[in-house]
């Protein structure tokens, strides 16, 4: 080979192994340790916060890992959840799935001292990635490091997230359809529904399930009737209102236990069920069930980061709002 044509493979081969290296900081123009230059304590004064709130009260890192799913789904993870309506809009806080939605207050608080430190560096979108995971991991689930740099979006929208977030009374093929135009696939559904292992829910998601499931006063087959025994005790015909725990015995601690429930036919709502009905998610669930190792906690660190780039705005899309709830 001429001496040019072997400088200039070696100039290709660099640019390939560039090309390489920067793709895997770089996913979707996210990075780790983003803020390393422009606010260098972001994590950890992040990472406090949560901690203070999370000592206190372990229960509300359901609700913040739930925050960043629903972020994430309607619009891309880019702080659209967080905002309030206006006299002109009405945004996705006031859709009914948001009824329970809970944290918004954390998260305002948490912004707070963030931007005390470094003013209009600090996107909330990328808050909620973090107080998410930290959340996750201060009650013994896994540690992922969270690419950053998503900015925030100005838009809610109200209709868009019963057109693009999974409900409790989805079967797989909705489910595996709404994952897939997020470019998640069957088993980041299995996975990401192991967030399930933590939480409560509201008697409404089940109780068709337990008294009226085709309209005939009948209860859903796929229950374990045992099961829809124990769940009438608390969710008495027509009560919506009422809480119930996911994962009954462990709704605090982030384990398979989930995963262990569904396999039995306990899942409480029929989006949980639906996880028996695909092959690949239903060989999922089995091995997490199962008590030859499980590979849950790994698996769900790498969809949560998966899930974390789903539409973000990054580069100068968007802006980094001053406050959660409200557009610059
Ligand atoms: C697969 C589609 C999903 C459906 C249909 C679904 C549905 C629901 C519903 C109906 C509730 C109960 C809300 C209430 O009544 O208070 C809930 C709670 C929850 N979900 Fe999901 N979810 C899904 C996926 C996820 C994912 C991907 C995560 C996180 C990775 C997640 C995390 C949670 C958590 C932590 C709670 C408990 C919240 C609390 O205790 O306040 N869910 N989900
Ligand atoms: C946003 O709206 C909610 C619900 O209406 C309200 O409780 C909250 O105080 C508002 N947030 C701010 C910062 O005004
Ligand atoms: C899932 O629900 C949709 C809409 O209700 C329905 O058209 C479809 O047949 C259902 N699929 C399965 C597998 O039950
Ligand atoms: C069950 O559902 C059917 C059809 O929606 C309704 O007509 C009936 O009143 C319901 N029964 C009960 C006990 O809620
Ligand atoms: C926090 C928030 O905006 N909650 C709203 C959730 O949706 C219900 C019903 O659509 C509203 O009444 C709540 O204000």
């Amino acid at each position: 080979m001429a001496t040019g044509q072997k400088l200039l493979s070696f100039l290709f081969l660099q640019l390939v192994l560039i090309l390489m290296v920067s793709n895997l900081s770089n996913a979707k123009g996210l990075s780790l340790g983003y803020y390393h230059k422009t606010c260098p304590n972001a994590e950890s004064i992040i990472w406090k916060a949560t901690h203070r709130v999370i000592s206190r009260a372990p229960t509300l890192a359901a609700p913040l890992l739930r925050l960043h799913f629903h972020d994430c789904f309607v619009r891309g993870c880019e702080g659209s959840v967080l905002l309030n309506s206006t006299k002109t809009n009405v945004a996705e806080r006031a859709a009914i799935p948001n009824l329970s939605l809970r944290g918004f207050n954390v998260i305002d608080g948490i912004k707070a001292e963030v931007e005390k430190e470094c003013p209009g560096v600090v996107s909330c979108a990328d808050i909620v990635a973090l107080a998410a995971r930290d959340s996750v991991s201060m009650i013994h689930g896994p540690y992922w490091e969270v690419p950053l740099g998503r900015r925030d979006g100005r838009v809610s929208i109200l209709n868009e997230v019963f057109a693009e977030l999974p409900g409790p009374f989805n079967n797989i093929t909705q489910l595996r359809q709404m994952f897939a135009v997020k470019g998640l696939n069957m088993k980041d559904l299995a996975v990401l529904s192991g967030g399930h292992t933590i939480g409560t829910s509201h008697c409404l998601g089940v109780n068709n399930r337990l008294y009226n499931f085709t309209g005939r006063g009948d209860t859903d087959p796929s229950m374990d009737p045992n099961y829809i025994v124990k769940l009438r005790q608390k969710c008495k015909p027509g009560d919506t209102t009422t809480l119930v725990e996911m994962d009954p015995g462990s709704f605090k601690t982030f384990d398979e236990s989930y995963f262990t429930l569904v396999a039995k036919r306990r899942g409480l709502f029929q989006s949980d069920a639906a996880l028996l009905n695909d092959p690949e998610t239903r060989a999922y669930v089995f091995h997490q069930a199962s008590t030859h190792g499980s590979t849950f906690a790994k698996d769900f660190a790498k969809s949560m980061v998966k899930m974390g780039q789903v539409g973000v705005l990054t580069g100068n899309q968007g802006e980094i709002r001053k406050h959660c709830a409200f557009v610059n």
